[in-house]
């Protein structure tokens, strides 16, 4: 299977529950999201791209959450939600683009790694400073309440996130408003190096969402049927007039905060042990065997496979050159002014073919 062969909008499942043949599509992206991890974190060590954010360990909350969500839903992502992108549509070759910062890159080459963002798949640009897109949400909620617009928009974000003052005036004008936002809060454990216990003395952060007016739930985030059963339900929820919905999928990151990071510095390995223990890849492996789903033979060729994939991809897209250094005079407006002509033309002639970097 390649990427290119795979649905370009989000699988909606119209039961109530994830029928079989969706749990098995749902794993497959979760072993694509895993694979695309591991890979990333060592083609950054090689010095082949600049930055990665990891994933490992929170495939069953995003992947869930993508499962439960239409189309038209609007995704207002932190920078960890890379398997929520590739079961949106997003092609494993357009992250790697971005990745990479070659001349197919949509954002060329401007963005920091990882800070990718779709536009036909309603997948706004990652943010980096923690909480931004916790209030973005609230705000293209309430547009789309005043067109009268069947769609929800979810705001994922981590447990450090819920200490910004974007989480608390987000929620607040959701719960007045009663605006149709899911509010995905993926509790991996740590804010970089501070634990969840240093964040707050609450016993649950969805519980936050009481102070709002609005209902807040916990959920198994290593559960991928349990996630998608929330979310479908928030969603529901949302798009009814009924409000806004925070849920707190608990999981734990196995990776470092980011390839910038030394995570050894600050917490144990045992805890990281124990976490993979409950492993939401290796649970829902055991469920689809234990259906007949799946068997050992059949698990071992799709890695396989998954893993050549992801080689391949991303050796293309490293082969590509580099935007051409006179695309920085393109959309600083919708068009390019007379000023930035005459600025784009003195560049070209001194640097004729719009410069090259190779
Ligand atoms: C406003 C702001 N403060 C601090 C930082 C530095 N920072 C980057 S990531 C991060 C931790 C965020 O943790 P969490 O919200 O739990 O998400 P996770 O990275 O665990 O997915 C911090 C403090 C930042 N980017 N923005």
């Amino acid at each position: 299977m390649t990427s290119s062969s795979r649905a370009t909008t989000a699988p909606v499942d119209d039961g109530d529950e994830l029928s079989p043949g969706h749990r098995l599509e749902a794993y497959r992206w979760m072993v694509t999201a895993r694979v695309v991890d591991e890979r990333c974190m060592s083609l950054q060590r090689q010095g082949r791209i600049g930055f990665y954010v990891p994933l490992a360990g929170q495939e069953a909350a995003q992947v869930g959450a993508a499962f439960a969500l239409r189309p038209e839903d609007w995704i207002f992502p932190a920078y960890r939600e890379l398997a929520v992108a590739l079961v949106r549509g997003v092609a494993l070759s357009d992250i790697f683009d971005q990745l990479v910062a070659n001349g197919r890159d949509p954002s060329k080459g401007r963005q920091m790694p990882n800070h990718f963002g779709f536009r036909a798949q309603n997948f706004v640009v990652g943010s980096s400073p923690i909480g931004t897109q916790i209030t973005q949400a609230v705000g293209a909620a309430m547009a789309a309440q005043r067109r009268h617009d069947p769609i929800a928009t979810v705001a994922f974000f981590g447990d450090g996130a819920t200490s910004s003052n974007d989480f608390h005036a987000g929620l607040n004008f959701a719960g007045v408003f009663r605006t149709p936002t899911v509010f995905f809060c993926q509790n991996n454990q740590w804010a970089i190096s501070l634990p969840r216990d240093r964040q707050t003395r609450s016993p649950t952060l969805a519980e936050k969402a009481e102070a709002y007016g609005f209902p807040g739930v916990v959920v198994d985030g290593n559960d991928l049927a349990a996630v998608h059963r929330t979310v479908r339900e928030a969603r529901a929820r949302a798009v009814s007039g009924g409000g806004p919905t925070l849920i707190e999928a608990q999981v734990y990151r196995y990776g470092p905060h980011s390839t910038s990071d030394d995570a050894h510095r600050y917490r144990a390995d045992a805890e990281v042990a124990a976490a993979r223990e409950r492993d939401p890849i290796q649970r829902l492996k055991s469920e689809l065997l234990a259906a007949g789903q799946l068997d050992e033979a059949r698990d071992a060729k799709l890695w396989e496979e998954t893993r050549a994939e992801v080689l391949r991809t991303f050796d293309d897209c490293e082969k590509q050159r580099p935007p051409a250094p006179s695309s920085l005079f393109d959309d600083v407006f919708a068009e390019r002014t007379p000023r930035l002509e005459e600025e784009r033309a003195q560049f070209e002639r001194r640097a004729p073919g719009g410069g090259s970097v190779r």
